[in-house]
């Protein structure tokens, strides 16, 4: 079962890259000798395993010849951060989520050291999808606190694949971050592209619903009905978004290394603004040109690449789209460069269409807006940050995000934001009525639309003080009056 890279495969791939590719292997390189069975494929030589945190990946292997490749990782359990003030108890390979990069060349001979950290709690182990033989080598790498396990393989087969912890209950494991991915090039390398990034997508299931402060337990009935509280890419939410966003120039092609953890999940991973000139499907051979959006299975990654055309922020989500907007499956890349109008011109002509008499499309209004009870007795201000906090998880964050950090280019901060500190009653019009049109926060220029939230004059008055005295805002209380005298105007 082992004889699975025949050199028809071998000689199908470098025709794949393109015939400079080809060329350049074949005449100035020795190593570029293909081999009837990747088995047979001699090594030359030790080398250290280069491991990188995600979003980034390894030097890439290029012509280098096959090698002994010594991977050393070790398993670390530790507290981090889903959003703002959610605190988790991850368990992870090298101490992110997902692991570390590994990246390889076929007929490399593994030799895989795994750690468990005298403090972690729990045995574990490594179940490789790169691997040929029993359970991936989680057999072999079963691991107790303290200890280090070594064991070998030879990459047969190339392609992008992931890796996870295979210890029971299994599912546990992976829901608790212990996932990443091992990347096998071909013969003579993957063709050059001018960036590269590391993307996995992973759902968690907390004992809290989404946002709910403190450390939040892992909760198994949730995983057991598929219930994720969360749906993120790279560990938590916003791991590639603000500062952290990607980046790439115009004219440059970037390649994802996308992966998918689950445990329950697929991903249907799309960029919005973008066209994936190549996806290679499911991480194998299999080249597909001109894709919008790619379907990634639970325990399977997929490489894509695209050249970015024009400049802006490009947003990077699963397109189950509550996930990408309201559980946090959602990244962005930055471009930087010339706008280039023959590919897009942006807004080119705004008229007035009023069918109906508004141009700003409402939410459909779920209750009555004018409840008779409202008359009851005012709320305190603990308890209207309470319940205005609780209508900004709900309601808000998809667009302006955890920390009121908004995204760059699509939704505008509410933190310490000028445009919102300048005026409460334009602010309370504009979760009334909605918002259309150029404005600009903080030196930053945005032009869409947001949409009259239906909500009534209590819940503006709460979400909005929540707002207020969040985020090094200028501490407003809103009322519900000041938000009816708005209504009423
Ligand atoms: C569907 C996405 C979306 C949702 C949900 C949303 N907004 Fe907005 N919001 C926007 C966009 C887009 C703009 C900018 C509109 C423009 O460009 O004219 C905006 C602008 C604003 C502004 C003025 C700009 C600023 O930064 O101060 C405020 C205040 C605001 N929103 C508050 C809220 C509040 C409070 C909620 C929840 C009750 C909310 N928004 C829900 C998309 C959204
Ligand atoms: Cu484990």
């Amino acid at each position: 079962m082992i004889i699975k890279f025949k050199r028809k495969n071998v000689v199908k791939l470098l025709f794949s890259f393109g015939a400079a590719a080809f060329l350049t292997a074949c005449v100035n390189d020795q190593s570029s000798k293909t081999y009837e069975n990747a088995l047979d494929i001699p090594v030359s030589q030790e080398m250290i395993a280069e491991l990188t945190d995600p979003p980034f990946v390894p030097t890439p292997v290029g012509k280098r010849k096959a090698k002994k490749l010594i991977v050393d990782l070790e398993i670390q359990e530790r507290e981090g951060e889903m959003v703002n003030g959610v605190k988790y108890v991850y368990w992870t390979f090298g101490g992110t989520v997902p692991g570390s990069f590994i990246r390889t060349r076929v007929g490399d001979e593994i030799e895989f050291k795994l750690k468990n950290h005298p403090d972690n709690k729990l045995p574990h182990n490594i179940d490789l999808h790169a691997v040929n033989g029993p359970g991936g080598g989680a057999e072999s790498s079963f691991v107790a606190p303290g200890h280090e396990k070594i064991f070998s393989f030879k990459t047969l087969n190339p392609g992008l694949y992931v890796y996870h912890c295979a210890t029971a209950p299994v599912g546990m494991h992976i829901a608790n971050g212990m996932y990443g991915l091992i990347l096998v090039e071909p013969e003579g390398g993957l063709e050059p592209v001018d960036r590269e990034y590391y993307i996995m997508q992973g759902d968690f299931y907390t004992e809290g619903k989404y946002g709910e402060r403190g450390l939040q337990a892992f909760d198994m009935q949730k995983a057991i009905d598929e219930k994720a509280d969360y749906v993120v890419f790279n560990g938590h939410v916003g791991a590639m978004t603000g500062d952290n966003a990607l980046t790439a120039k115009v004219g440059e092609t970037v390649r994802l290394f996308v992966g998918n953890g689950g445990p329950n999940l697929v991903s249907s991973f799309h960029v919005i603004g973008e066209i994936f000139d190549k996806v290679h499907v499911e991480g194998g051979d299999l080249v597909n040109d001109n894709v919008q959006t790619t379907l990634i299975p639970a325990g399977g990654a997929a490489i894509v690449e695209f050249k970015v055309d024009v400049p802006g922020s490009f947003i990077l989500v699963d397109h189950s789209i509550f996930r990408a907007f309201n559980k946090g499956a959602l990244a962005v890349l930055n471009v930087e460069g010339e706008e280039n109008e023959k590919v897009f011109a942006g807004e080119i002509y705004e008229g007035i269409y009023l069918p109906e008499g508004s141009v700003i499309q409402s939410m459909p209004s779920l209750g009555k807006k004018d409840d008779k009870k409202e008359e009851v007795k005012a709320l305190s201000f603990e308890e209207k940050m309470k319940f205005g906090k609780d209508k900004y998880m709900a309601t808000c964050v998809a667009c302006h995000q955890a920390n009121g950090q908004g995204i760059e280019g699509a939704f505008p901060p509410l933190a310490k934001a000028d445009y919102l500190n300048e005026d409460v009653d334009r602010a309370i019009d504009i979760v009334l009525n909605g918002k259309s049109g150029e404005i600009t926060v903080n030196g930053k220029k945005y032009n869409s639309v947001m949409t009259a939230q239906a909500l009534s004059d209590e819940d503006v008055a709460n979400v909005l003080t929540y707002v207020y005295n969040s985020w090094g805002n200028n501490k407003t209380d809103v009322t519900p009056e000041m938000v009816k005298a708005v209504r009423n105007r």
